[in-house]
């Protein structure tokens, strides 16, 4: 690996262990001929896409899922041979590029399809997942007819292979599941509509598999609980196996000094010591993605719990030390030291939100570093150009 590719003390670590160990065992915990699509959009979920997908297809996933055309053809620019499926909608305009790439796409309405075929080159073929809304209001065919019409679209044309057909489900991730049913109901209903079955029938994210493996057809959607994370606080207390947190992240401190009684901190002056106290500034801000609202969090430094103090800056916030320690004190803002942890699922408390948003949120201003058998074993660092040469 090569040295220094990054300058600034801090930095995410991903552990592809552990995304193994859940991949693993959600493939276990499923029926035999399902199948894992890994859902890595969103740069998987802020971990890291490729290093993320190859993983994950090593681990036992088969397919792969990204929300845009361009994720998957980045996936493809790096390597990945791997089926993968954009969940998102992509414009018709753009279907001879995913033919090219080899990329399955989601039709969710026949007008789309009319438009794709349009401006599809003749000698291309191109796959496609049929997406169904059965409740979830957001993309998919609702009715009988629209269906129908898809079908009608394809017939007769071998430029279009249907793969796929799936929906998604809008509570699955609830312990009430009297909307999961009727949404499963539906599905099923639908399906029965289909005048024939595609190879892949999907429509379970990771709160559908871990509950209902039975009931997922042949392949799972799984992005969140391959992360390590639950999908939802209720869910944390019926997991079938335990997850394993694979991003965390860690900072310096760059600074540490004294702060007499009545000295304040940070802009607006709206932390006040109020006896002499040791502050140390950790180089990490709102620009990084760890938000304003954190000003009330904590994190770890020396296995500590310590304070945020004033108001987080764009690229530094200050924190109350229990000591004066020395500079370049490793801070862990998520993650362990010694016997203490914060978890991603405590900054979603603190900042009101779903465990989801933290890890998509700290953005590619801080470099990951990619953790296998406790060693790196890549960095990636989008803020500089790699291939030139540095001095
Ligand atoms: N399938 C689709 C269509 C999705 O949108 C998602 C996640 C998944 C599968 C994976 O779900 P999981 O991470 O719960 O396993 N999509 C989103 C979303 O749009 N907002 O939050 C999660």
């Amino acid at each position: 690996m090569e040295e220094n590719q990054f300058f600034r003390d801090t930095w995410v670590e991903v552990d592809l262990d552990r995304i193994q160990e859940n991949v693993r065992l959600m493939k276990k915990h499923l029926t035999i001929d399902t199948n894992i699509i890994a859902v890595v959009k969103a740069n998987a979920y802020g971990h890291g896409d490729v290093q993320v997908a190859k993983t994950a297809l090593e681990s036992g996933a088969t397919n792969l899922a990204v929300a845009f055309l361009d994720e998957a053809i980045a996936l493809r620019q790096q390597g990945i041979t791997a089926p993968i499926l954009v969940l998102g909608a992509t414009r018709p305009t753009d279907i001879t590029l995913a033919a090219q790439y080899q990329i399955a796409l989601t039709v969710f309405q026949h007008e789309w399809l009319h438009e794709a075929k349009k401006s599809l080159v003749l000698e291309k073929q191109v796959s496609f997942h049929l997406k169904l809304d059965t409740g979830m209001g957001r993309l998919g065919i609702k009715d009988k007819q629209g269906l129908l019409q898809v079908i009608k679209e394809i017939k007769n044309d071998e430029r279009f292979i249907l793969e796929g057909v799936f929906t998604h489900f809008a509570t699955a991730d609830e312990l009430d599941t009297t909307y999961f049913d009727t949404q499963y109901e539906t599905f099923l209903t639908m399906l029965s509509w289909l005048p024939l079955t595609p190879r892949l029938i999907h429509c379970g994210n990771s709160a559908t598999g871990l509950r209902f493996p039975e009931k997922v057809f042949n392949a799972v959607r799984l992005g969140i609980a391959m992360y390590g994370l639950s999908p939802s606080a209720e869910m944390k207390s019926i997991l079938p196996y335990p997850l394993k947190e694979a991003f965390s992240l860690h900072s310096r401190l760059v600074h540490v000094k004294k702060l007499s009684k009545g000295e304040s901190v940070s802009y607006g002056a709206t932390y006040t010591a109020t006896e002499d106290e040791w502050v140390g500034t950790v180089p990490v801000g709102y620009a990084d993605g760890w938000i304003r609202k954190n000003q009330d969090g904590e994190v770890l430094v020396d296995g500590v719990r310590c304070p945020i103090i004033g108001r987080v800056c764009m690229d530094q916030f200050m924190v109350r030390l229990p000591k004066e320690l020395p500079l370049g004190t490793k801070v862990t803002l998520i993650g362990t030291q010694k016997h203490e942890m914060i978890t991603i699922d405590e900054i979603a408390k603190r900042l009101d939100t779903i465990n989801y948003e933290i890890p998509c949120t700290i953005n590619c201003r801080v470099p990951r570093i990619f953790l296998k058998n406790k060693s790196i074993i890549e960095v990636r660092n989008p803020v500089l150009q790699l291939d030139k040469k540095l001095f």
